[in-house]
């Protein structure tokens, strides 16, 4: 009987990565400082009431939604272990209006960090799962001082990207560009487990996520897409559909990650100006990148999301992710409409 393999931390893991030249020994580290900056995360998370730091801020973030007192401390544990980690990237977040660049001190490191430090925060108060979610992309070369600017680089020049789910379990889900892996937080050991290497996207689903409330906000695609989910088998599609919507990007993901599925924050009227609610650099892009790598496909509607060519660090996006040949049916709804616009 031979003996059974011994768990294979995420440090083990990563360094078997750099030993493959998959990584380079900093974006390891990088990945290890994000790791343990979620650790943290996940004990203050954890301690919901008790820990005194539920409710709001009373600030407002650069998007003008109230920040969670919670936000605010998941930014800063972020930004210390990148700090404490020797200043390996120049970071980005959903909490911070500019980018914070890397201290003169330091020598100019090589990625760019972009987070949402507690993606769902609206739904801590009400104990359900949130995440943080997070992209790395290389910096450019011979920059003497990081800007905005450097990091407005297309979903496909990430180099890893992951997210953190704060659930009854806490796990990290982790692409660096070979497959989308999962790792569970084992609390006495205080480290993170691998325990699902591959994850695949099933190709098909019956179920979609959706915020139906929006409805009449949709554009017509949008609304002829949809209805013809809910006539079930006896219209159009063929088959009945479920729902779900949690109103947490990170569980709506790991669901669909773990049993496939469609998920839809589409462009409403609600805000014109706007071009959907999720943001491109630090929520889209980097499920985008796990999502692929896990055989689905992720878009704004009308193209591939990781093709987009970002303007802005904190743009908007409608996404549909998910089991690959239910992302083709909703945009091929879309380019339809739109040849006959
Ligand atoms: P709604 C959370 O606020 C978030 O950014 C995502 O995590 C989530 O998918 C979405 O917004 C929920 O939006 O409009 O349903 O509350």
């Amino acid at each position: 009987m031979t003996a059974p393999s011994s768990p294979v931390s995420l440090t083990r893991y990563l360094l078997e990565e750099q030993r493959q030249d998959r990584i380079s020994a900093d974006l390891r580290l990088l990945i290890e400082v994000v790791a343990r900056a979620c650790k943290s995360i996940s004990v203050a998370v954890g301690k919901g009431a008790l820990g005194g730091v539920l409710g709001d801020a009373g600030t407002g973030n650069v998007q003008g939604e109230a920040q969670k007192k919670l936000d605010v401390l998941s930014n800063e544990i972020l930004l210390e272990a990148n700090a404490w980690g020797g200043h390996l990237a120049a970071c980005a977040s959903e909490e911070m209006d500019h980018c914070q660049p890397i201290p003169d001190a330091y020598p100019r490191g090589n990625y760019l960090l972009l987070f949402d430090p507690l993606d769902g925060s609206s739904n801590i108060d009400v104990n359900v799962s949130v995440g943080t979610i997070f992209s790395v992309l290389r910096c450019p070369d011979d920059v003497p001082q990081v800007g905005d600017e450097h990091f407005l680089q297309p979903g496909t020049a990430q180099v890893a990207a992951g997210y953190c789910i704060y659930g009854p379990s806490t796990m990290m889900v982790l692409t660096i560009g070979h497959g989308t892996h999962a790792f569970t937080l084992d609390r006495e050991q205080g480290s993170f487990v691998l325990t699902q290497k591959h994850m695949r996207v099933p190709e098909q689903t019956k179920e979609f996520a959706i915020n139906m409330s929006n409805q009449r906000h949709w554009e017509a695609p949008m609304q002829a897409y949809v209805t013809d989910l809910l006539a079930g088998k006896e219209g159009p599609r063929g088959k009945d559909f479920n729902m779900r919507w949690i109103a947490s990007m990170v569980a709506d993901v790991h669901r669909i990650l773990t049993r496939g599925g469609i998920f839809i924050y589409p462009w409403d009227r609600k805000d014109p100006s706007k071009a959907g609610k999720l943001r491109l650099m630090y929520e889209a892009n980097p499920m985008s990148f796990l999502i692929e790598q896990a055989g689905g496909a992720s878009s704004n509607g009308r193209q591939r999301m990781m093709e987009i060519v970002p303007s802005q660090l904190h743009q908007r996006v409608p996404v549909f992710l998910g089991s690959k040949d239910e992302v083709e049916t909703a945009v091929r709804y879309h380019l339809d409409h739109d040849r006959h616009a």
